[in-house]
């Protein structure tokens, strides 16, 4: 029986248990990359662990996120990780070179290799066949420690492309479309491998775009095959060495197929506040619109830019709006700057930013009240721009830029004839702005810059023999991470400060979270289905642990947040039957029973006993071997240092 790519590459990493679908395996990691916003955490953690070099052949650290710097605290946050990466065999991606996923992508991915990022787009590699992976800080502490990263052996979706697009459809239409048809929870456990003979009608920029979108499936990662174009795009990055041909055997056997003709796509938006919420650009065209957003790691290429440069040269934005360009790099930026785009993006009236994620975390460029924006980002969560009522539309570069131009929703197919965008021969390359690690023998002489705002990981304490703690909160079904630990300029500055950004936790639902938790004590959070979806952010973990949540109990979970639970020490749980989440109200005191005792003997089925309302709720306990005794240790952390004791 024939083999998908995915199963391929994930075969050729495997360490650890049995490649069975849907049971837990250890991969060996290649790559890493790292950004600011949980940077300074994950290398916190790498530094607590005690390995003096990293053990993967390439890990980046990349400063993308914090980079409005309206305090000290982010400039610090870059020293230190700086500081961190020179001494400990990283190499230092400096602010202004570029959000991490576009750089990663042009200048350090490789097909066929394995790389896990602390960022949920981090599948953005996947467009030149990477499996690619995002994960919580610490798991990417241990990858870099040399230690295995543990994932559930994924479904393989198929999505099989035909035809091509039509002109001024773009890559963007092709994930919202699969959004459209699999919804922010279809991924879950899922690679999704892009085949057919579609493929060869996008470019590596394109398929880029989709992988990285695939996040919002809650995909554990989205794949193409690395064919000619990627040579090709390699090739112009003067990194064709790195290049080997990678695809599924014709006779390989996916566990879903979905038929996507290219041909028949039409431009499409992403509608307030969810992903998959989709409507057409035709349907929506002539709403008025206050905002345009271009940028971001999902459509910041020189493809893109280029495309954006053609619609608006020689007009005017629209008086009524403002726009807004962040370049994805340096390279993006400066080969913008050189063949004269640049020029006519400023001459219409954007606003150039630089090249880092900028408004897509909230980091400026809020919309007005009610504001209406057209971003080309992949995320656009209640209140993540920083306007609670903002109404965010998420589209491709071409119906941002046309609908910028005319202050109403607009579908590109208007704009006339579509001239053919090619990618250059050669990229510009100058990596001026990485910096290499010291050698080994000189580590010591590297002295670690830690400011004031950075503190230590919080404390944890292994599992207690029972759990009898009152519901703190009870949230609905597809809580972001966003909302239990959102981000935005006031907030990020406080990444490496557990303390402090516990302040701000769930405060979107609840601005009374914080507090109540904190006289509590301990607690737990009731919540419905895909808990935590979007951002890979362990501070949605760190900061409940702070607050004294010992269990998260729910109808399900998205895949990043579950393991960053488990790594911080905080039990996760999930109903049985769905309709006992009605049993649970917020104050209700709740008690598990010899819980500790029922982990080690590997019980899966535990017991809640709401005492409150006198109602026994069966919940499911599912831990593996490994994240079993993790939960016994009280998180990832404990848990690898005993293991590097013994
Ligand atoms: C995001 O897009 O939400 C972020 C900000 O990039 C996060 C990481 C973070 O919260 O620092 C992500 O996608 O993982
Ligand atoms: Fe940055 Fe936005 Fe991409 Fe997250 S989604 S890495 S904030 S550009």
């Amino acid at each position: 029986m024939g083999l998908t790519l995915t199963e391929k590459i994930l075969k050729a990493h495997l360490v650890e248990g049995e490649f069975v679908k849907g049971q837990e395996i250890g991969i060996k990691i290649d790559q890493t990359l790292t950004q600011d916003a949980t940077g300074t955490m994950a290398y916190l953690e790498f530094e607590a662990m005690g390995v003096p070099r990293v053990k993967t052949e390439r890990s980046v650290a990349y400063i993308d996120h914090n980079t409005l710097q309206s305090g000290f605290e982010n400039a610090d946050d870059h020293r230190f990780i700086s500081s961190v990466a020179k001494k400990h065999g990283i190499y230092f991606s400096r602010p202004g070179n570029g959000i991490c996923h576009q750089v990663h992508l042009e200048r350090f991915g490789i097909p066929g290799k394995t790389l896990i990022g602390s960022d949920s787009h981090t599948p953005t590699g996947g467009g030149i066949g990477m499996i690619a992976i995002g994960a919580g800080g610490l798991d990417v502490a241990v990858a870099m420690g040399g230690g295995t990263y543990y994932i559930t052996c994924p479904k393989v979706v198929k999505v099989e492309l035909k035809g091509k697009l039509s002109p001024w459809v773009a890559a963007k239409d092709v994930i919202l479309e699969v959004l459209r048809i699999l919804s922010v929870k279809g991924g879950v456990g899922k690679v999704i491998e892009y085949c057919g003979e579609g493929v060869k009608s996008l470019s590596v920029p394109e398929r880029a775009t989709i992988t990285n979108m695939g996040a919002e499936l809650g995909a554990t990662t989205s794949i193409f095959p690395s064919d000619e174009i990627t040579r090709e795009f390699l090739k112009a990055q003067k990194r064709e060495e790195v290049w080997t041909e990678l695809s599924a055997d014709a006779d390989a056997v996916y566990d879903e197929v979905i038929e996507i003709d290219l041909s028949k796509l039409v431009p499409l938006a992403a509608c307030p506040h969810s992903p998959d919420n989709i409507k057409t650009a035709e349907e929506l065209s002539g709403m008025k619109i206050d905002q345009v957003c271009i940028g971001s790691c999902t459509n910041s290429s020189l493809l893109d830019m280029l495309k954006v440069a053609h619609i608006l040269k020689g007009k005017t934005v629209h008086p009524d709006v403002s726009l807004s360009i962040a370049p994805g790099s340096k390279q993006v930026l400066t080969m913008l700057a050189e063949n004269g785009a640049l020029a006519d993006l400023i001459a219409a009236g954007a606003r150039i930013l630089e090249s880092a994620c900028g408004p897509c975390i909230g980091m400026g460029q809020s919309p007005n009240s009610k504001g209406i924006s057209l971003r080309t980002f992949n995320r656009n969560f209640e209140g993540r721009s920083g306007t609670k009522d903002g109404q965010i539309y998420l589209v491709s570069p071409e119906t941002a830029a046309i609908s910028a131009l005319t202050g109403v929703f607009t579908d590109p197919r208007t704009i006339g004839d579509m001239p053919e965008f090619k990618l250059p021969e050669t990229f510009l390359i100058n990596d001026n702005m990485v910096e290499p690690p010291v050698d080994e023998k000189d580590m010591d002489k590297v002295e670690i810059l830690r400011g004031p705002n950075i503190k230590p990981f919080p404390q944890t304490s292994p599992l207690s023999d029972t759990i009898d703690v009152p519901c703190s909160l009870k949230v609905g079904d597809n809580i972001t991470t966003d909302h239990i630990m959102p981000a935005g300029a006031k907030i990020l500055p406080l990444r490496s400060n557990i303390p402090a950004i516990s302040e701000h936790c769930f405060t979107v639902c609840d601005k009374d979270f914080p507090k109540r938790a904190k006289e509590l004590g301990q607690s737990i959070i009731i919540g419905g289905s895909n808990y935590g979806q979007g951002s890979s952010r362990e501070h949605a973990a760190l900061a409940p642990l702070y607050l004294g949540v010992k269990a998260v109990l729910v109808k399900s979970f998205a895949r990043i947040h579950r393991a960053n639970l488990i790594n911080a020490g905080i039990l996760p749980l999930t109903f049985v039957n769905e309709n006992d989440y009605d049993n649970i109200n917020e104050g209700d005191n709740l008690e598990i029973k010899n819980v500790k005792a029922d982990v080690v003997a590997g019980k899966t089925t535990l017991t809640v006993v709401n005492k409150t309302k006198d109602i026994e709720i069966p919940v499911l306990c599912e831990l593996t071997g490994r994240t079993k005794d993790i939960i016994l240790a009280g998180g990832l952390l404990d848990y690898t240092r005993e293991s590097l004791k013994n």
